[in-house]
C-alpha cells in the first residue's frame, strides 16, 4: 500500500538521566535513518519525540539526587535534546510531556475513556508504605520478579526479563521510598479492562503478521498469557492530574500519558509549523510506525492500540519496529552501573566522530537479537571500513580529478562493456537499499551502501587510472566520470546513515538539492562541472584513543566488582531534629576487651564514657582482637537501655559503619579528642 504521509515516533524516554548509546541504537536511529529516507524519497514525514517526564522514575530520581522532580526534568530534558541532535537525531520536534498541551491533551484523552464507559472505576488493594504515607506505584517498589526471580523487579516492570508487572506481583516487595515492608490498603482507580477487550487486539494483531518476528511473537505470548486490567490512573501526586472530581491526589498512569505524549508532540510541531496535526494522527492513509527497544514493545502493541481504538478518532500503529538490546564489552549496557557509553560522554571525548558512531551502531544494530558493542570493533569499522573502503574511494577520485583536470567533471570517451555493465549495476543500489529500509532491514540496508562504494574502489582498482594516465588519457576520462558518479550518487545514499559525511561529500561535490531518486541516474555530474576542494571524509581512530576508553571501563569493572550486586538501601524517611537530639552519643576509650566465652562474634568491653566506666558487649570479635583495641577511641551511645547479652549487662552501644559486605569498622573522631565527656552531634 502506498502512504500518503508518515507519521514516525521514537519512543519517549524518560528524563531520569542521560541516555546511553544502547538507547540510540535501540530506536531512535533506526528510526532516524528512516525518515532521513523517507524525507529524500519526498515523502510527507513527521518525526515525534520528546522527553518522558512523569511517573515513579523521575520522582525516584529526585529523592536519589536530593532534588525537586521538576528540576530533574530540566536538566535531562536538556541534556537528551542537545545530544541527539549532536548525533544528528533529526527530529521534526523533540515535545516534553510537562507541557501545558500535553497535560491537556492526556486529560481530554483520558475523558473521552471515562465517557464512553470504557474506563472502569474500582476500589482494590494497593502497597502502602505507612512511614512515607504514600501508596507505591510502578518504581516506587521492587522485589523478586515472580517470573525470572531477579532480585528488584519494579512494580511495573522486570527490566532483566522484561514483563510487565503488577506491583502485588513481586516477592518479598519492599518500598523504594523508606526500605520498609508494605502494607495493603484499599483505594480507588480506572482500570482499562485489557480482558474484555483482548479479542479486538487479537484481531489487530492477526493482521500484523508482516511485523518483525520478535515483536509479533513477543505480542503472541502476551494474548495467550491473557489480558489483565491495568489501572490508568495512580496515587501519586507527580504527574497529569486525573480530570475527574473524585480523583483528588491521582494522577495518570505514566504509560497511559506517555504515548499521548505523541499525539501532543504532533499538536506542537504544527503550531509551530502553521501545519494541520490531524491528519497525521486521524487519516487512514498516514501511515503511523513505533520505533522502540523490546522493554517497550506491549505499551505500543497492545495498551495504545486499544487506548487508540477505544478512543476511536486516531488512527493505529500499522508497523512497530521493536529492536533488541545491545550489550557493551560483554555485560548489560546500564547507566546506574555506569556500564555504559551515555551519548554526551560519547560527543565529549569525539567530538567530530559522529557518523562513525552512527555507522558502527547501525552495523551491529540489534534488529533480531541483543549485540554487543565492543570499542575495537568499533575502531575497526571505522579505519578498515569507513576510512579504507567509503573513504579511500572517494578521496581517490576527488583527488585525482583535481591532479588531471583541475577539479572539472571530465565527459566519458566511450564506454566499455564493463562500464556498461558497472553503470546497469549503479543504478539498481537506490532501489536495492530502499527495500532493506522499508523492511526495517538497517545493518542490510548499510552494507549494501558499502557494496557500492566496494563496487567503485574495485572499479579504480581494476582499471588503475594513475597508470592509464600515461599511455591512454582517452580512456581515463570515462574511468574518472564514472568514478565521480558513483561518489554523486553515494552522497545522496549515505545521508540517512551518515548524514554528516553526505553533507560533507555533497559540499566537495558541489551539489545540492538531489533526492533519492537521483541516484538511480549516472549523469548527476554533468561534464564541465567542478568539483571544490577534497579532504579527507573520515580519519582513522588511533590505538591510544580506545585504549582510553578501555581503561575507563576497567575501572568501573573494578568498581561493580567491589560493589555487592544487591541494590543500595535507599534513604530511610526523615527525621525531626528532636528525634535525632534524643540519643546522647559520646567518644569513648576502650580500657578492656576479651572475649565473651562461647561465641564467636562477641567482644566484651570496659569503655571509659567520660562519663563514667561501663560494660559495652559488641559484635566486633570477627573484625578486631581483643589485644588490638585497647586505647582507642570510639563512639558510643550512651542512652540506649541497657541489655542483656550471654548473661552481661550491656549498657550501651559502639557505632560501627558496615560496608556492603559486612565488615565493620569504628566509627570515631579522626582527631585526638579528650574523652572528656564530648558529644557527637
Ligand atoms: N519512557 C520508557 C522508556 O524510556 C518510556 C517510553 C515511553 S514511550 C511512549 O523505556
Ligand atoms: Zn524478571
Amino acid at each position: 500500500m502506498k502512504f500518503k504521509r508518515y507519521t514516525i515516533t521514537a519512543a519517549l524516554p524518560y528524563a531520569n538521566g542521560p541516555k546511553h548509546i544502547g538507547h540510540l541504537a535501540g530506536a531512535y536511529l533506526p528510526a532516524d535513518v528512516y525518515v532521513r529516507y523517507l524525507r529524500s524519497k519526498r515523502e510527507d514525514v513527521i518525526y515525534v519525540c520528546g522527553s518522558d517526564e512523569h511517573g515513579t522514575a523521575i520522582a525516584n530520581q529526585a529523592i536519589k539526587e536530593n532534588t525537586t522532580p521538576q528540576s530533574i526534568i530540566d536538566k535531562y530534558h536538556i541534556l537528551m535534546k542537545e545530544n541527539f541532535d549532536k548525533l544528528g537525531i533529526s527530529f521534526d520536534i523533540y515535545h516534553r510531556t510537562s507541557s501545558t498541551l500535553h497535560h491537556q491533551t492526556a486529560q481530554d484523552f483520558f475523558t473521552v475513556l471515562f465517557n464512553n464507559g470504557t474506563l472502569v472505576k474500582e476500589t482494590t488493594e494497593q502497597y502502602f508504605d505507612e512511614r512515607a504515607q504514600q501508596f507505591l506505584a510502578d518504581r516506587y517498589i521492587i522485589g523478586i520478579c515472580p517470573n525470572c526471580s531477579h532480585d528488584s523487579a519494579y512494580g511495573d516492570q522486570c527490566e532483566k526479563c522484561g514483563k510487565s508487572l503488577s506491583p502485588t506481583d513481586l516477592i518479598n516487595p519492599k518500598s523504594t521510598l523508606t526500605g520498609e515492608k508494605p502494607v495493603l490498603k484499599r483505594t480507588k482507580n480506572w482500570f482499562l479492562p485489557m480482558d474484555k477487550l483482548q479479542p479486538k487486539i487479537e484481531a489487530y494483531i492477526e493482521s500484523h503478521k508482516d511485523w518483525k518476528v520478535n515483536v509479533y511473537g513477543q505480542c503472541k505470548s502476551w494474548l495467550n498469557q491473557g489480558l489483565q486490567p491495568r489501572a490508568m490512573t495512580r496515587d501519586i501526586n507527580w504527574g497529569v492530574k486525573v480530570p475527574l472530581h473524585d480523583a483528588e491526589g491521582k494522577v495518570l498512569y505514566v504509560w497511559f500519558d506517555a504515548p499521548i505524549g505523541y499525539i501532543s508532540a504532533t499538536k506542537q510541531w504544527a503550531i509551530d509549523n502553521k501545519k494541520d496535526w490531524e491528519p497525521y494522527w486521524k487519516d487512514k492513509e498516514t501511515r503511523l510506525v513505533h520505533f522502540l527497544a523490546k522493554d517497550n514493545i506491549v505499551f505500543h502493541c497492545i495498551t495504545f492500540p486499544l487506548m487508540l481504538m477505544q478512543h476511536g478518532e486516531f488512527i493505529l500503529p500499522d508497523n512497530v519496529s521493536g529492536n533488541e538490546f545491545m550489550n557493551l564489552e560483554g555485560d548489560k549496557m546500564s547507566t546506574s552501573r555506569k556500564w555504559s557509553i551515555e551519548m554526551h560522554e560519547y560527543n565529549r571525548d569525539f567530538p567530530d566522530k559522529q557518523d562513525a558512531l552512527r555507522y558502527c551502531l547501525l552495523s551491529i544494530l540489534p534488529e533480531t537479537k541483543d549485540s554487543e558493542f565492543t570499542w575495537k570493533d568499533f575502531q575497526a569499522r571505522n579505519n578498515n571500513e569507513l576510512v579504507a573502503i567509503l573513504g579511500n574511494f572517494v578521496n581517490r577520485t576527488l583527488v585525482l580529478t583535481h591532479n588531471y583536470y583541475k577539479g572539472v567533471v571530465p565527459s566519458a570517451d566511450t564506454y566499455i562493456k564493463e562500464d556498461l555493465h558497472l553503470l546497469e549495476e549503479i543504478a539498481k543500489f537506490p532501489d536495492r537499499i530502499a527495500t532493506s529500509l522499508d523492511q526495517f532491514r538497517f545493518r542490510e540496508a548499510l552494507s549494501e551502501l558499502m557494496n557500492l562504494a566496494r563496487l567503485g574502489n574495485k572499479y579504480l582498482a581494476d582499471n588503475e587510472p594513475w597508470k592509464l594516465i600515461k599511455t591512454d588519457e582517452n580512456r581515463v576520462l570515462t574511468i574518472m566520470n564514472i568514478s565521480l558518479q558513483i561518489c554523486a550518487n553515494l552522497s545522496i545514499l549515505m545521508e540517512p546513515f551518515i548524514p554528516f559525511t553526505a553533507k560533507k561529500l555533497a559540499d566537495m561535490l558541489n551539489v545540492s538539492g538531489k533526492f533519492w531518486n537521483d541516484a538511480t541516474r549516472t549523469d548527476l555530474l554533468t561534464n564541465g562541472h567542478k568539483i571544490r576542494e577534497a579532504s579527507l571524509l573520515f580519519k582513522k581512530i588511533e590505538d591510544d584513543v580506545i585504549a582510553i576508553q578501555l581503561q575507563k571501563l576497567e575501572v568501573v569493572k573494578k568498581m561493580i566488582e567491589a560493589s555487592t550486586p544487591t541494590t543500595i538501601e535507599p534513604a530511610k524517611a526523615n527525621i525531626r531534629f528532636d528525634d535525632f537530639a534524643k540519643t546522647d552519643i559520646r567518644v569513648g576509650t576502650i580500657l578492656e576487651a576479651e572475649r565473651v566465652p562461647k561465641t564467636d562474634k562477641l567482644l566484651k568491653l570496659k569503655i571509659d564514657t567520660g562519663i563514667d566506666q561501663r560494660t559495652v558487649v559488641s559484635g566486633i570479635a570477627a573484625y578486631y582482637k581483643p589485644e588490638d583495641i585497647i586505647g582507642k577511641k570510639v563512639s558510643i551511645l550512651v542512652n540506649l537501655a541497657p541489655r542483656n547479652i550471654k548473661g552481661i549487662e550491656s549498657q550501651g552501644m559502639i557505632l560501627m559503619a558496615e560496608n556492603s559486605k559486612g565488615e565493620l569498622s569504628f566509627v570515631a573522631p579522626d582527631k585526638d579528642v579528650m574523652n572528656d565527656g564530648s558529644g557527637v552531634r
